[in-house]
Formats: C-alpha cells, structure tokens, sequence
C-alpha cells in the first residue's frame, strides 16, 4: 500500500474510523493531520467498540505507530482520557508508539466556553457546533496568540501565554454573557497554569517534531496513512461555509497539518455512505424529513459520536461525490452502510439540482443557492436481503450490484471497497 490519505467525501461519520482501522494493517504510521476532538471515529472489532476522539484509528493494531499532527487541535484533558482508557484495555503498550506535535494548538477551558456562548447568541443561525471549543482554538491560531502543545512543557512560559490570553477572553464573555442574561464564569489563571502543565507533564514524553519524525519514517519505507476528520461539505474552504468546522478537512491539508510534502501523498481515498448524513446547522438537498429519513437514523444508529445528536439523514448526493472527488483529488470511493438500505422498496439517488428552473450538476458556492435546490433524483430498486454476512461482490444482490455500479458512474471514481456492517470484517475488498 503507497501513502494514503483517508477523506470523509460528504459531511462527517461516513465510518472513516472503520476504513483506517481496516488499513491500517498495511501501514506502519497513522496520523491525524487537522480537527480535534469534535471528531467521534468509531471502530468495531469482535464486536467490541470503540469510539476515538483524538488518538488515530490506527491504535488497536499493535506494533503501529500513532501521529497527532500540528495542524489537530488538542484538548489535552480528554487525549489523556481516551490514552487511559485504552491502556487498561491493554493497548498502547509502548509509549513510544504515540506521538504528538509540539506545533499542535491546545483547546483550553474558554474556548468551550466561548464556542457554546457564541452558539447561544447566534440563536436560529447557530452553526451546531459539538461545542468542544475547536472554532475559537484555530481562531487564536490564526490570530498568532494560540498556546501550543510545547507551552504546556514549560510551566512559566505557559503562565506567560495564558496571562497574555486571559484579559481578551474575560472581555469577551463578559459580553456575551451580558446579552445572554448571565453572570460570565470566573476564569482563574493560577487553576490553568496547574492543570495544564500537570498535563504536559503526563503528555511530554508523547511529544516531539513529528515532521521530522514523518519524514525518516518516509526515508525508511514506511507507509503512512492519513486520517482525516469530519468531511469535505464541513472543510473552511470548500463546504457550505460558514455552517462549516475551523479546518480544513480536504485531502491537501494533510500534507500541511503533519509537515510533509505533497509528494509525500500517493492515493487519496473517500469515504461515502450509501445514503448522506449531515450533524448541526446548514443546507441539506438531499435530507429527508420523513418516515425514510427516520428509518435510515433507527436502522443506521444515526447518532452522534461525540453529543449524541440525532444525525440528518437523506438519500444520497451524486453532486457532492462528484464536488469531493474534484476538490481532494479522489481516486477510489469506499461506500459504507449499504447494508443500511436494505428492505427499501426503491432508492434514490440525486444526480443533479434544480436551481431557478435551471438543471445544474455542480455544486453551487453560495449556501444560500445550495440551501434553495431542488435535488433531481433517478430511482433504482431496492433489495429486501441483508447483506452483513456477504464478503465478495458477487455475494451481493443484483439491485445492490447496481446501486454500487451507478455510484461510480455518478462520481466518476471506482468503488474500492464496500461495508455491510459496523465490524471490522463485515467489508468486501475489491481491489
Ligand atoms: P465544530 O464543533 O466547530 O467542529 O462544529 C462545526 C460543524 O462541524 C460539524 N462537525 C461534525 N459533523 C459530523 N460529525 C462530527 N463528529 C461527531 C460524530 C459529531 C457529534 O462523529 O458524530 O457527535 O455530534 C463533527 N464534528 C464537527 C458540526 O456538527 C457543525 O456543523
Ligand atoms: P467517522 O466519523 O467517519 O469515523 O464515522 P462515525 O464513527 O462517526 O459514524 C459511523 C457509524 O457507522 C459508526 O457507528 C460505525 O460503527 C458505523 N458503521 C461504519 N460502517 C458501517 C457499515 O457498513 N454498516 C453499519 N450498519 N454501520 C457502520
Ligand atoms: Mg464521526
């Protein structure tokens, strides 16, 4: 396997985490290069699951090596949760087979407060955030006053950084909590200083310069494996902005949040479900708000994995495929879920919208268009069998067959793999 990068193709939880724990076989390093822990991976092995926030999805293979890479932001209180919780599951045996970024910006208390206060005073227009304070980290990062994960190794020079940061922050609550009828919470510069250096204590022998890391590894052969989070619909610069995430979630960025090269990149990846998805705020084409729609969420457990939020749910969107495989350069779709669809009588499949009494088959930019569309579907038949214990293509359905067979015409790439269940093996390898 060459170096891959793994990329949601719609709008989050097209089952990332189930394709890289696959891959990860063939790889010796998996990194996650943007996002932080608004990220829920979930991974199903011998039917035990596990949901991962922050750590790459590669961890349940021994022997592996695990990368956060600078471009992820890093709530260090929930990474030394999740790094404890699989220890006492006996994995991550060897320290030295997770790494961290010391370039990585950390989430701190007030970003979580400042993204559920700015929700709060956005009322009907809020974003639908998973409030763990990812917009407001990546906004100090840009602003050139973020605190990094080598800060928190050095206790005075983190003090420094937080006393700097505090007064903007205690303004800015102050305001919003004004509007909001409320009294703005205490932040307390001594607690900080405690805490999160006591957790750079525990994180530091984790930390290094993983670009350099990355690059030795390349050096040597490795194969890397590039995890991206959330989807390309949620990317800052190419979704349905701003009912977006702070990152960017394309292929491209995973060269930039690891600190590799772009040549470093051999194939890209996208993941899609057989039906769409969509958690929080924005334009949705293809959604349906009816019985269907609430048979996808009950039969494909449509739930958050990180709130717990009830997902959107709708048929699915050949012109977002298509928008994906142009702007990451996609070269192959797995579908996910397609198990998900069976005992539907007929199935939907946009291929195109109707924008003003035009035919478009490109995504249009202005979320505002996106948000008045009409999606133009074709119908296919269903399939009543169901499909967790099929392992090769022709195993498969003819109905299903085809559903596959018209995914790729649609999107213009081959379908590479497919999944019929949440574990690990339910998966049919095609190439
Ligand atoms: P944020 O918190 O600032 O990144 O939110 C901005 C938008 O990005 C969406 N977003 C997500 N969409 C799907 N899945 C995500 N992860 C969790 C999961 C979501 C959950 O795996 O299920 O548990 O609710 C994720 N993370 C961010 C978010 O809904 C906003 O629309
Ligand atoms: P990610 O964020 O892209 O990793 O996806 P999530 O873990 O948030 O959501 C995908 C959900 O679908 C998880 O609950 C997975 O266990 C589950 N899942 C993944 N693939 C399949 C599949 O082929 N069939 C079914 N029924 N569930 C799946
Ligand atoms: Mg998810």
């Amino acid at each position: 396997m060459p170096n891959v990068v793994v990329i949601g193709a719609q709008w989050g939880d097209e089952g990332k985490g189930k394709v890289v724990d696959l891959l990860t076989e063939h790889a010796q390093v998996v990194v996650r290069f943007q996002g932080g822990n608004n990220a829920g991976h979930t991974l199903v092995v011998g039917g035990q699951k596990t949901v991962l926030h922050l750590i790459p999805s590669g961890i349940l293979h021994a022997g592996k090596t695990c990368v956060i890479g600078n471009g992820v932001v890093l709530d260090p209180a929930v990474l030394v949760k999740e790094l404890d919780a699989l220890k006492e599951r006996g994995f991550l045996k060897d320290d030295s087979h997770f790494l961290i970024s010391d370039n990585a910006h950390v989430i701190f208390p007030w970003h979580k407060l400042l993204d559920t206060y700015r929700e709060k005073a956005r009322g009907v227009s809020a974003i639908g955030t998973t409030g763990r304070g990812i917009g407001p980290a990546y906004e100090d990062k840009v602003a050139r006053r973020g605190i990094r994960v080598r800060d928190l190794l050095n206790s005075e020079r983190l003090r420094k950084r937080i006393d700097e940061r505090l007064p903007g922050v205690r303004d800015e609550l102050r305001e919003l909590c004004r509007a909001a009828n409320e009294t703005a919470p205490e932040l307390d510069a001594q607690k900080y200083q405690d805490e999160f250096a006591a957790l750079g204590d525990r994180l530091r022998v984790h930390v290094t310069d993983v670009s350099l890391y990355l690059a030795g590894q390349v050096q040597r052969g490795a194969r890397i494996l590039f995890e991206g989070a959330q989807g390309t619909l949620l990317d800052v610069d190419h979704g349905t902005y701003p009912f977006v995430t702070s990152s960017n979630c394309v292929a491209g960025n995973a060269a930039v949040g690891s600190g590799l090269g772009p040549t470093t990149i051999d194939k890209v990846m996208g993941i899609s479900k057989a039906y769409t998805t969509r958690v929080g705020g924005g334009p949705f084409p293809t959604e349906l708000t009816d019985e269907t729609g609430d048979r996808l969420r009950k039969v494909g457990d449509e739930f958050g994995a990180t709130t717990g939020r009830p997902r959107r749910c709708g048929w699915l969107d050949g012109v977002v495929l298509r928008y994906a495989v142009r702007v990451n350069g996609l070269w192959g779709m797995a579908l996910t879920k397609l198990d998900v669809l069976s005992g539907l009588k007929t199935l939907q499949i946009c291929n195109a919208y109707e924008l003003d009494g035009k035919r478009i088959t490109e995504l249009p930019g202005d979320y505002e268009d996106l948000a008045r569309v009409k999606p133009l579907y074709e119908t296919l038949p269903g399939w009543d069998d169901k499909l967790a214990g099929v392992r090769t293509f022709d195993e498969l359905p003819e109905a299903a067959k085809r559903y596959v067979r018209r995914v790729e015409e649609i999107s213009g790439v081959p379908v590479v793999c497919i999944s019929v269940g949440a574990d690990r093996g339910e998966t049919v390898l095609l190439q």
